[in-house]
């Protein structure tokens, strides 16, 4: 990234491939139909507080709240006080109660090719039966439950059944270890594990409720496991502790009235991945974060209930799950598909099959999955006919030039808006990202932070950097959906994310960040994968999007590894793509010139590997740090996060094989 302002360095050499100068204006018949007017940003400015209860106005709020905002035991935010509130009638009961009944709310598509369809009616039915079982339990608002599933329809009732009693969950993908769902359990006091039997992935039967025996085994706060059969796979069984989802739920009633809870009350807990040392977990309440988990969903992704179908490709088990499959498209009625397995399962089409069939009309996914399509080719989605989108998104990293382009000519014909969404698990919802009929984007930028968020681009110091300039992204004014803290541990709050600018009261998220010549934001990766080389700062972001601008690579992950003489050395990582098969020492030379040649020689990469695979969380975020581990000769550090705890052994033969 570039240095903060003051500071000449590398700016003028690094800032080349990130000034962009192709817009897309949105087209006059999306801004016609839009639900987000340009107005919104005016009514925001003049009025924050009112606008976000204007926002809040439109859920169903069993005692109306008083006062919007108290902000006095900050960093400690309450929103909406005197409110009362239950999330879950407000994704379920409501509509069928404003007679939306027959609306399907899940297509839900199994891995196998098993399909479900879940009407509002019968979500209603499926959450009601969820939340007396919980009840039957003796567990009581304020218990904490963990949810250890695939994607399953289960796993949407589970979450709705906790909302609806009050017990804050804590969702544990289903794609980690023993060990990590052992600690979550734990830090939580968890009384109920809820699971499934096993899980499909990649079209073969997984057990999964071993890890949650090994999990249990040292827990003595849990008391049940309530297990979901999903894919017949054998099980051992605890009497008396283990119960199966089909007796115990199936026997209950479906009628269930619906408790109110203070806005505050706590909906759930979920801990950040990818990070060293003990996992955060991040506390989001009720009241603030559905209203802007729905104004975000209904104006970023323009969703129509009475005509749209949305697919969020996320999982459950990270934060835009939680935000973009079950809070806020439910809260706004959408007509959503919901998918188990992976998206080469059966074949590389499958996504695009899905699409078709449903006639998905609002997609939103990752950009580590735009470029895994990048990689298979653009003839798979010219198979299907993908005619019904109108809205793309994506989210979880910086999306880079090439990948935002492949994304709007091959899957979005030209023709759909992208929206770039910057957020966090602690932000609770999207921040950063253009609107839809508003905002004329740019190929990798997020734009602006939406009508509401107030978020700057800083210095060491604090103060607001210029137009071109670069720094550090802050959030300066509270917002609905932000976390309410680490659960039990104020102190790692108060340091992590509020003493970096303590004086000027801004919450620290992470990312570097600059300026466009015209304001616009350009996210540049966390912080901490700025690398310092020769004094120089340079975004790992920045070289991997130059080396994927390259036509033979397909996919790139760059990491600072110590050097004696410059401080950091660039180290890149790159997978070929398929018909570029020549990874000798040439290819690697044009490589390393062509990044020179995009970003300047300051950036020109030390050493290139060529690869099979990059280490990935399940969320798609590459973990730098086993990188940096093998540029830096060391041993591979804790493997347990990764998507594919067998990437790094593939990595490291392949790399002995051609030293
Ligand atoms: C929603 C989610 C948060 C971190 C965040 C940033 C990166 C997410 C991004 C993005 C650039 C975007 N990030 N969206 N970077 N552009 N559109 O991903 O939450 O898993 O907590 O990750 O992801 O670095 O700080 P989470």
């Amino acid at each position: 990234m570039t240095p903060p302002s003051g500071d000449a360095g590398s700016s003028n050499t690094l800032d080349n491939l990130l000034t962009e100068s192709r817009t897309f204006p949105p087209s006059a018949e999306f801004a016609a139909e839009a639900n987000a007017k340009p107005a919104l940003y005016e009514q925001a400015a003049a009025d924050r507080e009112a606008f976000w209860a204007e926002q809040a106005e439109q859920l169903h709020w069993h005692t109306p709240f008083t006062k919007v905002l108290d902000w006095t035991d900050a960093p400690f935010a309450k929103w909406f006080l005197g409110g009362r509130i239950n999330v879950a009638y407000n994704c379920v009961d409501r509509h069928v109660a404003s007679g939306h009944g027959e609306q399907v709310a899940i297509h839900w598509e199994g891995e196998p090719g098993d399909t479900r369809t879940i009407t509002y009616a019968n979500l209603k039915d499926e959450v009601s039966k969820a939340a007396n079982a919980l009840a039957s339990l003796g567990l009581v608002a304020g218990d904490r439950v963990a949810i250890y599933m695939p994607m399953v329809p289960e796993a949407i009732f589970a979450m709705l059944a906790c909302a609806r009693l009050g017990l804050p969950h804590s969702v544990v993908f289903a794609g980690f270890s023993a060990e990590a769902l052992r600690s979550r359990i734990e830090d939580a006091s968890a009384r109920l594990v809820i699971t499934t039997d096993g899980q499909y992935r990649r079209g073969k039967p997984a057990a999964l409720k071993p890890a949650v025996d090994e999990a249990v085994a040292s827990n003595p706060s849990v008391e049940h496991v309530l297990v979901v059969r999903r894919t017949e796979s054998e099980v051992d069984w605890t009497d008396g502790r283990d119960l199966w989802w089909h007796d115990l739920v199936e026997a209950q009633s479906t009628e269930h009235t619906a408790e109110a809870f203070d806005a505050e009350h706590p909906l759930y807990i979920l801990y950040t991945s990818g990070t060293t040392g003990k996992p955060k977990g991040i506390l989001h309440t009720s009241g603030g974060y559905l209203t802007q988990a729905a104004y975000t969903h209904r104006n970023v992704f323009d969703l129509k209930p009475e005509t749209d179908v949305y697919w969020c490709t996320a999982d459950i088990g990270w934060v835009t799950g939680h935000s973009y499959i079950v809070y806020g498209p439910l809260a706004n009625r959408a007509t959503q598909v919901v998918y188990e397995g992976t998206p080469n399962t059966p074949h590389e089409g499958r996504h695009w099959e899905i699409v078709q069939k449903y006639g998905v009309s609002i997609y939103y996914t990752a950009p580590t999955l735009i470029r895994t399509f990048m990689k298979w080719g653009a003839d798979i989605p010219a198979k299907y006919d993908l005619s019904s989108l109108r809205v793309l998104g994506s989210v979880g990293e910086p999306i880079n030039p090439e990948a935002w382009m492949w994304y709007r000519e091959h899957v979005g014909a030209n023709r759909t808006p992208i929206v770039d969404t910057w957020w966090q698990t602690e932000t609770g919802a999207i921040m950063i990202s253009p609107l839809p009929g508003v905002t004329s984007t740019k190929p990798g930028s997020a734009m602006g932070p939406l009508p509401g968020i107030g978020a700057k681009v800083v210095d060491e110091a604090g103060n607001e950097v210029g137009k071109g300039g670069g720094g550090y992204l802050v959030l300066d004014q509270p917002w609905p959906s932000m976390l309410r803290g680490i659960w039990g541990d104020e102190a790692r709050f108060r340091e992590t994310y509020w003493s970096r600018f303590e004086s000027q009261g801004f919450y620290f998220a992470g990312d570097g960040a600059k300026y466009d010549t015209d304001g616009a934001i350009w996210l540049l990766g966390r912080v901490d994968d700025v690398m310092n080389v020769s004094g120089h700062r340079i975004s790992t972001t920045e070289v991997e999007s130059a080396l994927v601008s390259h036509p033979t690579v397909a996919e790139a992950a760059v990491v600072g590894a110590a050097d004696p003489t410059t401080g950091q050395g660039i180290v890149a990582f790159v997978i070929l793509r398929g018909d570029a098969v020549d990874g000798g020492d040439a290819a690697v030379q044009a490589l390393r010139n062509h990044v020179a040649k995009e970003i300047g020689p300051i950036a020109k990469p030390r050493q290139i590997m060529v690869v099979p695979e990059l280490p990935k969380t399940r969320s798609g975020k590459i973990m730098r740090r086993l990188l940096r581990d093998v540029a830096e000769n060391r041993q591979v550090g804790d493997v347990t996060t990764l998507a594919d705890s067998t990437v790094m052994n593939l990595i490291s033969a392949g790399l002995q094989k051609g030293s």
